[in-house]
């Protein structure tokens, strides 16, 4: 039996690939926040139909992805590959759910909106495919913080480069990391070319080279002119959620070993000059940032320290020594929460006034 069954006049929801990486966060998650949710009925792919996962303090047995899984479903959360995504998300929203989708597969799609509450909620009560989507993990590490500067000093440039979690390839990416960790722990690999790489073999799973001991400026698949998917990615969606799509934006995307929590450095161009003192009171007092920032006191956010959090963490901020109109800062947050799911959940919690 699935739970809530039975408590009428709330909404049912429904989370597409709840044993995945992200869908094990949703649930804990979903189990953390108030209680809004009538049904909560768990999707997955055929293979997994028959588990059971802990929701709410109870066992909750997982069903087969299937049109009519998505009966009497108000919302529907999907964290699943693209292509999946683009095959079930229509079928749901046919059958009268709202979609918060996490894929890639609609978000660059003028017909559905790209939303983060903290910048954009507006954005979700417009939804002429009964599609919502989710931003990448990597957008969503800092475009929080960002919206805020922009909404006081509006933005009109941004350099960007990731340190990137192996997390973000999902379950393979951690075990890939875990895996490499345990052939170099304890070794004096490291100290010369290639010796990394011979130890670990052909073992570099989702990545394109070793991850342990190593940092990769790659993640995605490759587009024109040299740029990866991901960093395509931080461009487009940044602008969208914004509402500034020609703001010039320099991404590189890089994999470090951390298991979870995605960082970046920024350096954001303003309309004219901001000041360091203006920025902190913003970030101070922004929803979902944590300004953590005193280096006298060698006090930044780090992901050792970020993850298993829900805000976006921000330090190191400075004015641009060369440029009074810009800053420069470096965020954390953490991947699978407000990356993936926690934004995931917040959007399906605005979607869900709406059935109140
Ligand atoms: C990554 N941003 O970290 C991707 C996952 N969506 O690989």
């Amino acid at each position: 039996m699935t739970v809530g069954a039975g408590r009428t006049g709330r909404p049912t929801l429904a989370v597409v690939g709840a044993t995945g990486a992200v869908g094990t966060v949703m649930l804990q998650i979903l189990s953390q926040h108030a209680d809004i949710w009538g049904e909560i009925r768990l999707i997955a792919s055929p293979r997994s139909a028959g588990r059971k996962l802990a929701l709410r303090g109870e066992q909750v047995e997982v069903v087969a992805l299937t049109e009519e899984a998505f009966d009497g479903v108000h919302v529907a959360m999907f964290d699943v590959p693209d292509e999946v995504a683009a095959q079930w998300a229509p079928v749901a929203a046919a059958r009268g759910a709202v979609v918060v989708d996490n894929s890639g597969a609609f978000r660059m799609d003028p017909q559905v909106p790209l939303v983060v509450p903290e910048v954009n909620p507006h954005a979700a009560r417009v939804r002429p495919r009964g599609i919502i989507a989710n931003p990448n993990c990597t957008t969503l590490s800092m475009i929080v913080a960002l919206g805020a500067l922009h909404a006081e000093f509006g933005l009109r440039e941004l350099v960007v480069s990731s340190y990137q979690a192996v997390s973000g390839a999902g379950r393979a990416g951690v075990e890939t990391l875990r895996q490499q960790l345990s052939m170099v722990a304890g070794t004096e690999l490291g100290t010369s070319p290639g010796d990394v790489r011979r130890a670990v073999g052909d073992n570099t799973g989702p990545f394109p080279e070793p991850v342990a001991l190593n940092v990769v400026p790659w993640a995605g698949s490759l587009r024109e002119d040299g740029w990866s998917s991901e960093e395509m990615k931080v461009r487009d969606e940044s602008r969208k959620i914004l509402g500034l799509p020609r703001l010039p934006v320099a991404v590189t995307c890089v994999r470090v070993p951390v298991v979870t929590t995605h960082s970046l450095t920024v350096h954001a161009r303003f309309e004219g000059e901001v000041t360091v003192h203006k920025a902190r009171e913003i970030l101070a007092t922004a929803p979902g940032v944590v300004l953590f920032d005193n280096p006298e006191a060698g006090e930044f956010p780090t992901p050792a320290d970020v993850v298993g959090t829900d805000p976006t963490w921000v330090g190191r901020v400075r004015r641009a020594l060369d440029d009074p109109t810009a800053l420069e800062l470096f965020v954390c947050g953490d991947n699978l929460r407000k990356g993936a799911a926690l934004n995931t959940a917040q959007i399906a919690e605005l979607v869900a006034a709406d059935f109140g």
